[in-house]
């Protein structure tokens, strides 16, 4: 095999010497980060999701900081999701779409201040696309990526952990609500949140040379609950039905075809011109040509996980592709979401084109658990 080149624009997390001293074994880049992928033995690092608690370096969810007079406004513009009763120290999940209601990124965003807000944001360039927005429709706020980010405590013990860590008011923090806080001089942000349906939080770290302590810190206090190293987990991640833009996503999908119409508020009256309303409200009317719905493939045997989308075809038919492929350790089956046909629906035979050859399957609800 090759290397992947060490370069400068493969950015190191600060996390990053905890992460080799932990002993990662796995990286792929997003946001032009290295993120690690996994620690050597992904069956315990799974159940570790599921039944215990682990710590995940995503410092690769940057922020895009919009600040200024004008923060609120633009904020709006951006996303076709009513902000208006959103307060400080409260976040929410916003699809992000451009003029044509294609989805171009699906962040949290933090209310940090009445006009300072965050974007957590998936892999893509959201610092160019928002100061683009910024100029040209002439608002008076600075958009930069500040040193922010977030470490991951997930599991079923996360709030034993973090509580132990920061306090009991960590227990009552509603989903996506956060404070600022410190813990041993390292200045941090707690928020119940994090890309896993096993519960937890997100520590955002405000100082990108405290990494190591930070990690340390986290690692000291969950070692009685048996913490340990791993990262967004694939498998964990499908079963619950969680989207992955640009991995789930193409250049075409629109936010109602992957089950984020729930988060758009398509009829409403904003005070700002939101940026593909039009194409969101036209798209809702004529109705997604395409869906998002689980597929089950015949066999329980456990086969890799799919590298690139595969074609899915009934009575011969392509009626659209296979976006990700696991194997599911709690159903005991080869599982993934398809991209589809909205003709195609829940409880229908299909086959899927892999390289190997096709492999018969049936169609499910999502989330699979
Ligand atoms: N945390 C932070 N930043 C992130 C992610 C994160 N940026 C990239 C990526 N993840 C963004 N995507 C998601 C997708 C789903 C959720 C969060 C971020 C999520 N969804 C819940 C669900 O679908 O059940 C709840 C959403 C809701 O109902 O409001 O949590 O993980 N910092």
């Amino acid at each position: 095999m090759f290397e992947i080149t060490q370069h400068t624009r493969l950015r190191r997390s600060p996390f990053y010497d905890a992460t080799v001293e932990a002993g990662v074994a796995s990286f792929m880049t997003y946001n032009q980060m290295l993120l690690p992928t996994g620690y050597g033995d992904l069956e315990a690092e799974y159940w570790r999701l599921i039944e215990g608690v682990s710590m995940w370096d995503v410092a690769a969810e940057r922020q895009v900081q919009i600040e200024g007079p004008d923060a609120a406004r633009m904020v709006q513009m951006l996303v076709a999701r009513d902000l208006s009763n959103c307060v400080v120290g409260q976040g929410r999940y916003v699809p992000l779409c451009d003029h044509t209601g294609t989805l171009v990124n699906d962040p949290v965003l933090l209310k940090r201040a009445e006009d300072c807000y965050w974007l957590s944001i998936a892999d893509s360039d959201m610092l160019i696309y928002t100061r683009a927005i910024a100029g040209e429709r002439k608002l008076d706020v600075a958009v930069t990526e500040p040193d922010v980010s977030p470490l991951a405590v997930q599991g079923p013990k996360a709030d034993d952990v973090v509580a132990g860590l920061f306090g009991d008011w960590v227990r009552e923090l509603k989903f996506f609500w956060f404070r600022d806080t410190t813990i041993e001089g390292i200045p941090v942000v707690v928020q119940r949140s994090g890309w896993s349906k096993q519960g937890g939080f997100e520590i955002y770290l405000r100082d990108g040379k405290r990494g190591t302590d930070l990690w340390n810190v986290v690692r000291e206090a969950g070692a009685s609950y048996d913490i340990g190293p791993g990262n967004p987990n694939p498998c964990e991640r499908v079963e619950s039905g969680l989207l992955s833009w640009g991995g789930d996503t193409d250049d075409q999908t629109n936010p109602f075809e992957v089950r984020l119409g729930r988060y758009i508020d398509v009829e409403r009256d904003y005070s700002e011109d939101v940026i593909g309303l039009e194409a969101l409200r036209r798209i809702n009317r004529e109705g997604p040509k395409r869906h998002q719905i689980g597929i089950v493939l015949d066999g329980d045997e456990p086969a890799p996980s799919n590298a690139r989308w595969y074609d899915i075809r009934r009575d011969g038919a392509d009626v659209g592709h296979m976006t990700n492929g696991v194997w599911s350790r709690r159903l005991k089956r080869n599982i993934g979401f398809a991209l589809i046909s909205r003709d195609v629906n829940v409880g229908s035979r299909v086959e899927v084109m892999k390289e190997d050859g096709a492999v018969g399957a049936e169609t499910v609800a999502l989330p699979f658990i």
